[in-house]
């Protein structure tokens, strides 16, 4: 499989869906297509830290990494206690750190850590800081969608805008327990009202600011919110999106089923749209700036068990109804701060930049509270990181010196196509200039065309741009592919920037398997060891753990403080969809193989996995940009899975696809390609989610070219 995808230089992706149902019968071979993927000599590929880098690494070998998980898995207790004392706690932890129960055979599955401690996590994130003397150091850059609007927030500032916004919530009356809504794009006032929420223990309930009204809908009949936090309209590159007017159709979609809400308090973002153009519900609707400015600049903190919600982030499920799934304060605080501080070997001179919308666990983990509870300073960025143009990225690390940079590899592929020193390019150069030396050109003529490369090179997005500033850089969402993981190291990080390619969930709370940069030599495209005290085990179809270089179904044995405590209103769902596949463990859903240096490489959801039973097989194919799709190509791809993996796996039909269905974090949703194979186009449902809905049309154009 994985020659499929290197012996063809014209292919770029290839992804293969069947209508069978999923867990059934034998995984065939045929998931080794699965981006991500790598052959046994990419594999044996090592990249080293710099003697420099690893030097001055919090973990600086890979001995200090085995000391420091051992401890941590045969004294968990101890190992996080240690951690935690770190934080404040009004009250600390009884004795017993935690107690969990993750076998489905002994009873209801519970995991608890540092149950009977009281804390705050807004007051570790802010109040903390400021008392440790960090009170001018700016917590959030904000860089809006257009170039030049931009704002600094610094660690009082901050605290003060939180405390506003806490007040004005408790004084609407939200209480401790209480769900909040937040539907905003990246604006500061995002994770400001994540840590209002915090402050008086309600807890919060971000919706990504590109769900449709449903969807909004669902989520708020779900956790029926004390209110819904939003702003007027969003600028995403060149469109206005009226977010305003998403959030009134949900509310009177929810209204139906019973479930009001009193206050839909609305930021007014100028930039995009005035006020007065704001459709308006006397008595439901507030504008922000007419009454949180009002309020006092503190806030008492309600104190809370470690063990109270925080929140609430809906995921969507393989099957209809979203998932609600629940994180609470202690356990999560202390895993979301440690996994942050150690991928990114983050320092107090560091400066953070996550591309992810808070809308996503990325951004709750890290935008929001890993890097405050280290007390970085982070970059927001409101915009499209292709708008005005893609560049746009290295222009904000330049700006802001990011040292940290933490993204997803949909967008380092999507700027790999744009930017970046071409190599076959200038191969092709050179090949021109001894042609026309060959053939008598004069010496300026030479030059010239040299001249014309040295601007090519210069204008490139990448390469115009210093980023010496860059130190870590880190990918998210879906395995990154090898050449991507190349491009990423040698082009972005100029072959100095370890790569954290972090494997993790919103079930987890925060990173499961990653490099710790400066400890282990990398392997591109390999997620590499778990994290401290995470114990990763692969099983085989019966649920059998197996040993050594192997591949299967990826479980993780033993709880971790930042694992997910439950689904929203139904324990049984969590349950059945995480702990009754196979009994004993955690499933994560993914596949994974582990390599004879003990190496981890995610292949990706294991329902994406065809189970080759009689059904037909449609496979979608993305082509290098330029190559045109032909009859000849179609056959030679059908010939090449034949004679590389067997003619069962010979794809039926290949449907040309220049673009695929992904949401933001770049996850290709499949059941909307599920849809198109089958022909089931008045089935498509919510494609809101999309990161370019129009790719959907494009592809029913295509279905039979
Ligand atoms: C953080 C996040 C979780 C799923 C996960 C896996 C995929 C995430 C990955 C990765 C390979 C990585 N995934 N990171 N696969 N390598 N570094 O993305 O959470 O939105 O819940 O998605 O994403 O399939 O199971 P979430």
């Amino acid at each position: 499989g994985n020659n499929l995808i290197t012996s063809s230089n014209h292919l770029r992706h290839v992804d293969f869906i069947t209508n069978l149902p999923s867990g059934a019968g034998k995984i065939s071979h045929l998931n080794a297509v699965v981006l991500g993927e790598a052959s046994a000599s990419e594999q044996a590929d090592l990249v080293l830290p710099s003697q420099q880098f690893s030097s001055q690494a919090l973990v600086p070998s890979h001995q200090k990494y085995l000391e420091m998980y051992m401890r941590s898995i045969q004294d968990p207790a101890g190992f996080w206690s240690d951690i935690a004392s770190q934080f404040y706690w009004k009250q600390k932890w009884p004795e017993q750190v935690f107690s969990e129960n993750l076998d489905i055979r002994k009873g209801p599955i519970k995991i608890e850590w540092f149950k009977g401690g009281i804390t705050n996590i807004c007051y570790n994130c802010v109040d903390r800081n400021i008392e440790a003397g960090l009170g001018h150091k700016v917590a959030l850059y904000w860089e809006g969608n257009g170039p030049g609007f931009d704002d600094t927030l610094t660690y009082s500032q901050l605290l003060h805008r939180v405390c506003q916004l806490a007040n004005y919530l408790k004084d609407i009356g939200v209480k401790r327990g209480d769900a909040v809504v937040i539907y905003l794009p990246m604006l500061m006032e995002l994770p400001i009202a994540m840590l209002a929420c915090a402050r008086i223990g309600a807890v919060h309930s971000v919706v990504f600011a590109g769900f449709s009204a449903e969807s909004l809908a669902q989520r708020i009949v779900d956790c029926k919110p004390k209110a819904v936090i939003t702003c007027n309209a969003v600028k995403r590159g060149p469109k206005i999106i009226h977010l305003k007017e998403i959030v009134d159709a949900a509310l009177i979609q929810s209204a139906k089923t019973g479930i009001s809400v009193d206050v839909c308090l609305t930021y007014e973002n100028q930039s995009a749209m005035k006020r007065e153009s704001t459709n308006w519900q006397e008595g439901r609707d507030v504008w922000w700036s007419d009454v949180v400015p009002k309020y006092p600049y503190t806030c008492e903190v309600e104190w809370v068990d470690a063990e109270d919600p925080l929140f609430l982030l809906y995921t969507s499920g393989s099957t209809g109804k979203p998932k609600g799934v629940l994180h609470t304060t202690g356990g999560y605080m202390v895993y979301a701060a440690t996994t942050f501080k150690h991928a990114f070997d983050y320092k107090p001179s560091d400066i953070y930049w996550c591309t992810a919308d808070c809308g996503w666990i990325t951004g709750h983990s890290y935008v929001t509270y890993g890097p405050l509870l280290n007390g970085a300073t982070v970059v927001v960025f409101e915009g499209a990181p292709n708008y005005p143009d893609p560049g746009r990225c290295w222009d904000i690390v330049d700006k802001y010196k990011v040292t940290l940079f933490y993204t997803a590899p949909t967008l380092v592929r999507s700027l790999m196509r744009e930017g970046g020193v071409s190599f076959s390019g200038c191969f092709l150069s050179v090949y021109c200039c001894f042609l026309m030396i060959r053939d008598g050109a004069c010496f300026y003529e030479v030059i010239l065309l040299i001249a014309i490369l040295i601007f090519i090179t210069i204008t490139q997005y990448v390469t115009r741009y210093s980023r010496k500033s860059l130190r870590v850089l880190g990918s998210v969402g879906e395995p990154i592919n090898p050449s991507a993981w190349r491009w990423f190291y040698n082009v972005v990080g100029d072959s100095r920037c370890p790569i954290s390619d972090t494997w993790w969930q919103t079930e987890t709370g925060g990173f499961m398997i990653t490099p710790l940069p400066g400890a282990w030599p990398q392997k591109p495209g390999s997620a590499t060891f778990p994290f401290f005290g995470v114990q990763p085990v692969i099983v085989d179809e019966k649920g059998v753990e197996i040993g050594g270089e192997c591949s299967g179904y990826l479980c993780l044995k033993s709880s971790w403080p930042g694992a997910f405590r439950t689904l929203y209103g139904d324990h049984e769902r969590y349950e059945t969809t995480y702990f009754k596949p196979f009994p004993g463990y955690y499933f994560s859903g993914d596949g994974c193989r582990r390599d004879k240096d003990g190496y981890h490489w995610l292949t990706g959801r294991v329902d994406d996995v065809i189970n080759v039973k009689g059904q037909g097989i449609y496979a979608f194919v993305t082509l290098v940009e330029g190559v045109p799709y032909s009859e000849e190509l179609r056959k030679s791809l059908i010939m090449t899975v034949r004679k590389q993996i067997g003619a069962f796996a010979a794809p039926d039909k290949i449907h040309w696809a220049p673009g695929l269905p992904k949401t933001r974090s770049g996850k290709i949703m499949r059941r909307i390609l599920r849809k198109i194979a089958s022909r089931q186009l008045d089935e498509l449902e919510d494609t809101s989610t999309l990161a370019d809905p129009t790719v959907v049309h494009q592809l029913i154009e295509l279905a039979d070219c």
